[in-house]
């Protein structure tokens, strides 16, 4: 890609370099991919961290004083919002519309190099991710970097652009060699569950699901018969659980062959394909999968530093990651608890709903909405409010009975936001909204007729 080459010159120029990346493991190991490349420029370099490219954002990086802005796995939305010279944008989510095909120049006549594979035909979703297009400019700074790509497979990975095909396909294939070459991936071939390094062998089988093995999944006591009837043992020698890529090839092997047993032919396909192993790294970063889930988890828990951390291999970081996901789980069984003892919930016609005040987090909220609908009634929707900087934060969640009997949330929410000058949106079984901090009692009003309407 010549788009490449223009980037690369972008970046080879720059005095210094601020680098805006996405929160999310596409986004960290894009922002590890160009902090490297640009440490081995010797340039100075700062990295900012966005969960969208929203007003903040696009104000960080009109404003900032280095010479060039390297927005990574984000961006190309927005691109009418960027009013500087010195951009390059490497991202692969759909342009904005009013972006022309091959320009390189906005309307406003700052210079923006925009490196983005819908220009050039190639789908974003699954043949190259916003890591994938970083790596293609790190490569064409210098091919020395080629020893990087494996930290756009994990990218990729974690924008689940593995799953469909059940292994990598398009531009992240060409990606995939690369990182083969340089030894920062091994394809091994296998059932593609969830937790190849880290769950214990029993629960990489039981928790198995899309689609589920027919006797295995969620039935811990028969993957145990199972395993014990093929003969692997589910403990090493020193009692600690085997995961399994602690498996010997033979055992794989036996597991696979049973598996394949159980499983239709159409399922099979789903079941087995490529997995990518990282080599020669700690428990949980073995696995590109797994990788990706530990920088997903930095990202969500407001921490994106700690997995640009982890990619830049700087000491200390695997381990406050772990204690950042520690401190959430402690957070939830804090608010759960609250919202308990101070017998929070209240139930109305056809929701039940608590309000948390700012006793808990708005990030946290909707977790604890869903967690107090797994053990109490399942035939209401749970509705959460907390306070937040824009008013209430509502969070919604249901059971699929519901959604199979006509209940969708997200319209629920955005009509019932609406309603009271606010704003709403999400999935049927979950959703959420913001709405004026005095309209609770109007807001559920308005959310009760609807939901009343749509269970009719
Ligand atoms: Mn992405």
């Amino acid at each position: 890609m010549d788009a490449c080459a223009r980037g690369a010159e972008r970046v080879a120029a720059a005095d210094d370099v601020f680098v805006v990346a996405h929160i999310d493991a596409d986004g960290i190991s894009a922002a590890a991919i160009a902090a490297l490349t640009l440490d081995r420029l010797g340039k100075k370099r700062r990295v900012g961290f966005y969960p969208k490219f929203d007003g903040d954002a696009a104000g960080d990086v009109n404003s900032s004083p280095e010479s060039l802005v390297w927005i990574v796995d984000l961006g190309s939305g927005y691109l009418s919002s960027i009013k500087r010279d010195g951009v390059l944008v490497t991202d692969h989510h759909v342009p904005e519309r009013n972006w022309r095909k091959g320009q390189t120049q906005l309307d406003s006549f700052n210079a923006v190099v925009h490196v983005n594979p819908h220009e050039f035909g190639f789908d974003g979703s699954t043949e190259i991710s916003g890591a994938g297009v970083t790596y293609l400019v790190s490569r064409a700074v210098d091919p020395a970097n080629a020893d990087l790509a494996y930290l756009a497979v994990i990218g990729a990975c974690g924008d689940l652009q593995d799953s469909k095909d059940s292994g990598l396909v398009g531009i992240n294939r060409e990606i995939l060699n690369d990182a083969v070459a340089t030894g920062g991936i091994e394809v091994a071939r296998g059932p593609r569950f969830f937790g190849r390094d880290t769950r214990p062998i029993r629960q990489f089988l039981q928790y198995s699901s899309d689609p589920a093995v027919p006797g295995l999944s969620g039935d811990g006591v028969a993957c145990s018969r199972f395993l014990e009837e093929l003969g692997v043992e589910e403990r090493n020698s020193d009692g600690s659980r085997r995961s399994w890529k602690d498996l010997s090839p033979d055992e794989a092997e036996r597991i696979s062959g049973a598996l394949l047993a159980l499983l239709s032919a159409d399922d099979a396909g789903k079941v087995f394909g490529e997995n990518y192993d990282v080599p020669g790294r700690a428990r949980g970063m073995g696995d590109a999968k797994e990788f990706a889930t530990l920088l997903n988890s930095c990202g969500r828990y407001d921490d994106a530093e700690t997995g640009l951390g982890i990619c830049l291999g700087e000491p200390g970081a695997v381990e406050a990651a772990k204690e950042n996901r520690a401190a959430h789980r402690r957070n939830i069984a804090g608010a759960l608890d609250y919202v308990k003892k101070n017998g929070l919930v209240r139930t109305r016609r056809v929701v039940r709903y608590f309000d948390s005040g700012d006793a808990i987090r708005d990030t946290v909220v909707g977790i604890v909405a869903g967690m107090l609908l797994n053990d109490g009634n399942w035939d209401m929707p749970m509705i959460a409010f907390a306070d937040s900087d824009g008013g209430k934060k509502v969070s919604a969640r249901a059971d699929r009975s519901l959604v199979s009997k006509g209940l969708d949330l997200s319209f629920v929410m955005n009509a019932a936001a609406n309603h009271v000058g606010g704003d709403g949106g999400g999935h049927a079984v979950a959703a959420g909204a913001t709405i004026p901090a005095d309209a609770v009692e109007r807001f559920l009003d308005a959310v009760e007729d609807i939901v009343l309407a749509q269970l009719i």
